[in-house]
């Protein structure tokens, strides 16, 4: 609490590569013009430098300290990842994923409804149609970064690429999503495996699926293989609400789910630690976007919303909500991006965003 009565928070900014900082610091400008018109919070903002220009320079995206310096923070906001003259795994494993799993961000949700003028690609699906939260395992299974190579180069080069899934892991996402779906409406979670193929892991789930859901007899449980699971989404997206799944299913099917509600470019994600041990960690779904970095075109509503959402976790609910509506009220006056089909740039968005916050 700040000496003014005001509830203080320390954000860590993350902008990062490509359209990150582009998008960062348009919201932390939303960020700041509300806390003037609401004078209910106070945010102060510590940029870190993490990323790939670090990288080049220094050979690491982030200090070896980094975590403890992320630990200082209330929360983080995280810009994208990934440049075209790095490879993808070198920057995905030494920035966010040196930073979900060591820091047991293991939550990792991602809500998709579509907003005014953004109408979903699918025929017939209306605004409203479509509102889903999908949970994805964000510390182990596919991501959890063993295997390995050998005979390089050789005609029998061979790779390895390990999932561990454990009971644990399993079980604290299953209950953190049964959560979910019980402070919904509609009370109804959709468990995605592929447990027909593959029959170690994803039996497990199906099994903690099961033990779980006994506790959770209010919410309507089903469960899908991945692959159905997709055709589902398209097909039917009503009859979907919460989702949960694993690290790799869930990455697929959030860029998908981004894509049917309307557009990657306001897809938002929390990386969360349920237990508030650490500090969480927003971003969009999005990447770094090289072909329009620098252009001041980049979508900023996604980063807004991981900013409602940042809101949300640091529970100042209200504003979390404000700033959510005002996003929709420029949406619905039709001020976008191009990726939108608008012509306005980043900060015109953000700008209109702002004039829209009203205490
Ligand atoms: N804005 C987040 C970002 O840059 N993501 C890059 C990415 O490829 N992420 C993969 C993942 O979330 O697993």
């Amino acid at each position: 609490m700040a000496s003014n009565g005001m509830r203080k928070y320390k954000i860590a900014s993350i902008p990062a590569d490509g359209i990150g900082p582009e998008v960062v610091n348009a919201t932390i400008d939303v960020l700041k013009s509300m806390q003037q018109i609401l004078k209910t919070f106070e945010m102060e903002f510590t940029e870190l430098d993490w990323g790939t220009e670090r990288y080049k320079k220094t050979g690491e995206y982030m200090p070896k300290d980094g975590l403890d310096i992320l630990r200082k923070f209330d929360a983080g906001l995280f810009g994208a990842v990934g440049a075209p003259d790095v490879p993808d795994h070198i920057s995905l494993w030494n920035l966010l994923l040196a930073i979900r799993g060591p820091m047991q961000l293991y939550a990792n949700v991602r809500p998709v409804k579509s907003l005014p003028n953004v109408p979903s690609p699918l025929r017939g699906v209306k605004e409203g149609d479509i509102d889903w939260v999908l949970v994805r395992e964000n510390s182990e299974g596919e991501y959890c970064g063993q295997g390995g190579r050998t005979h390089r180069g050789q005609p029998w080069e061979a790779a390895t690429e390990l999932s561990i899934f454990t009971r644990v892991g399993i079980e604290r996402i299953m209950r953190f999503a049964f959560d979910v779906a019980r402070s919904r409406p509609r009370k109804l979670l959709t468990v995605v495996t592929k447990s027909n193929a593959m029959r170690n892991g994803m039996v497990l789930w199906d099994e903690v699926a099961a033990e779980v859901a006994r506790d959770y007899p209010d919410v309507t449980c089903d469960k899908m293989l991945v692959d159905a699971m997709t055709v589902r989404m398209v097909v039917n997206p009503k009859s979907l609400d919460t989702i949960v799944g694993t690290n790799l299913h869930m990455d697929i099917m959030s860029d998908l789910a981004a894509a049917l509600g309307g557009s990657i470019g306001i897809a938002a994600s929390s990386n969360l630690d349920p237990t508030r041990k650490n500090p969480s960690l927003f971003e969009p779904v999005h990447g770094s976007a090289f072909d329009i970095t620098g252009k001041g075109i980049a979508n900023p509503v996604a980063t807004l919303w991981c900013a409602s959402e940042m809101l949300n976790w640091l529970g100042e609910k209200e504003a979390a909500q404000t700033l959510l509506r005002a996003v929709e009220e420029t949406c619905s006056k039709g001020i976008c991006t191009p990726d939108l089909g608008g012509k306005s740039s980043t900060k015109q968005v953000a700008g209109a965003v702002a004039s829209h916050i009203k205490d």
